[in-house]
């Protein structure tokens, strides 16, 4: 009973303490006072989501939940592998097209989640392997990422490939067995498929500064640095009673890398520490300023799969719970994403000349020249070319390759295809034809067979 009174004591100072530096907080600056997570949210230049089953959406307890504090939704399963293509080839979006048209009259957005994962994997594909798998899955994400082109936020393009304990190492699957560069090759192709939309890697077990994180974190290093196109990181942030002390500081590295950081599936076991856990994870996001959004996996306690911890923000009744307070709070508090980065350098002084300028006028045909780095797997490639304009620069280009015996192009981006087998032709597309003298650009392409050989020429006009 004392216990139970100490305890009670200490809540209630800790409350008292919170609420005062509440108040403090309001008088600064960036604190507001919105009154839902999403006005709050998207006051800080941020979304709060939540997972949805969609079958709920026709349920108006659940509903008016969602589109009162929820301003951004993911699927919690139907746009996964085996609920887009049961049978291979045959797509259903059935699900999926639901939660987005209620997502875009609702002031939503989506969140895509997940294009390629070994769990749910449809039965066809779970007994395939190789370069008949690799094919699968890559037309699996392109012609996803393709039917919800302009409609998703940012897509969880792989879900889950990195192992438990402490090797840092990928989770063994049938698509890790396809080859190590599966999961670029999949980043390549979503981006050929829906060029608006942010691409994550999204994971579990990344609360912090550890073994798995640091895995992750040296596969998004690399893939910077080698110019694979992924913009964002999630944590799904699936917790139990305590939070890592550096969960923020992980967030930050990973953004210091040059993405974007999202908590994709937060849920926090119910006990004591519940609330604090929850606000926590929300002043974190908030510190971090290229963290956008936190989304909880699911809406009320009883939608979770998580069953009896009661890890959501709402019971089963649809009444806030103390974590959704701490949650508001913390949004109210934390500060903005500047809408305009803040100027880092002093501003770029004009650069001396350091050539003298051109006596005789450049000839007739600006030059260009291109060069290929290709991604090859057993039975496909995607070519990522690069265009540098001559010294007169470009008004245009046009680069030809001469595809092997067999293969042949199935996607484009950043420049129009003229053929696809054979001698192909790629032509700038409207914004990236006029080239400074010396200037880059980059186009792509994905293929089928092999990409051995590929030499590309340039043409400029
Ligand atoms: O919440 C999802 C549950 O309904 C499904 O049965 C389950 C199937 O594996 O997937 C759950 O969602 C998972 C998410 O897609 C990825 N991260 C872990 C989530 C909880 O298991």
């Amino acid at each position: 009973m004392n216990h139970r009174r100490a305890l009670r004591a200490a809540v209630t100072i800790a409350v008292t303490g919170a609420l005062a530096a509440a108040m403090t907080m309001t008088l600064t600056s960036t604190a507001s006072a919105g009154t839902t997570l999403r006005a709050s949210a998207a006051e800080k230049g941020r979304y709060f989501g939540a997972a949805v089953a969609t079958g709920k959406l026709s349920t108006s307890a659940y509903t008016t939940i969602l589109n009162r504090e929820f301003n951004s939704v993911v699927a919690e399963n139907e746009m996964k592998w085996d609920a887009t293509e049961p049978q291979q080839g045959r797509f259903s979006y059935t699900g999926g097209d639901r939660l987005v048209s209620h997502a875009q009259a609702n002031g939503m957005s989506v969140r895509g989640h997940a294009l390629l994962w070994h769990q749910q994997e449809p039965g066809w594909a779970q007994g395939m392997s190789g370069s008949a798998l690799r094919s699968a899955m890559i037309n699996h994400v392109t012609q996803v990422a393709t039917h919800f082109r302009g409609k998703i936020y940012a897509w969880d393009v792989v879900n889950e490939a990195f192992a438990d304990g402490g090797g840092g190492g990928r989770r063994d699957s049938n698509l890790q067995r396809t080859g190590n560069d599966w999961i670029e090759a999949a980043f390549r192709a979503a981006r050929a498929a829906d060029p608006g939309a942010k691409l994550c890697y999204n994971d579990y077990n990344t609360d912090g500064i550890n073994a798995k994180s640091t895995g992750i974190y040296n596969m998004v290093r690399d893939f910077k640095s080698r110019g694979v196109p992924i913009d964002c990181v999630g944590f799904q942030s699936h917790l139990g009673t305590s939070l890592a002390g550096d969960y923020q500081a992980n967030l930050q590295r990973f953004a210091d890398l040059g993405v974007d950081v999202q908590i994709t599936e937060l849920d926090v076991m119910t006990g004591g520490n519940q609330a604090n856990i929850f606000g926590a994870v929300t002043r974190a996001c908030m510190n971090v300023s290229r963290c956008t959004g936190i989304t909880t996996w699911g809406v009320r306690d009883c939608d979770s799969w998580r069953g009896s911890d009661n890890a959501l923000l709402f019971d089963c009744n649809g009444n806030k719970k103390a974590a959704y307070t701490s949650v508001l709070n913390a949004l109210n508090a934390g500060p903005a994403i500047p809408t305009t980065p803040p100027p880092t350098d002093p501003p770029p002084t004009t650069p001396p000349p350091t050539d003298p300028p051109p006596t005789t006028p450049p000839p007739g045909t600006a030059g260009c020249s291109a060069s290929v780095s290709l991604n090859s797997w057993n039975g496909g490639f995607v070519a990522t070319v690069k265009v540098t304009a001559g010294s007169a620069g470009t008004s245009g280009w046009n680069v030809g390759v001469t595809l092997a015996s067999g293969a042949s192009v199935t996607n484009t981006w950043s420049a129009t295809a003229s053929g696809s087998t054979g001698s192909v032709r790629f032509a700038n597309v409207d914004y990236n034809g006029r080239l400074g003298a010396g200037q880059v650009t980059e186009f792509g392409f994905q293929g089928t067979g092999s990409g051995a050989g590929i030499t590309p020429t340039c043409t400029a006009s």
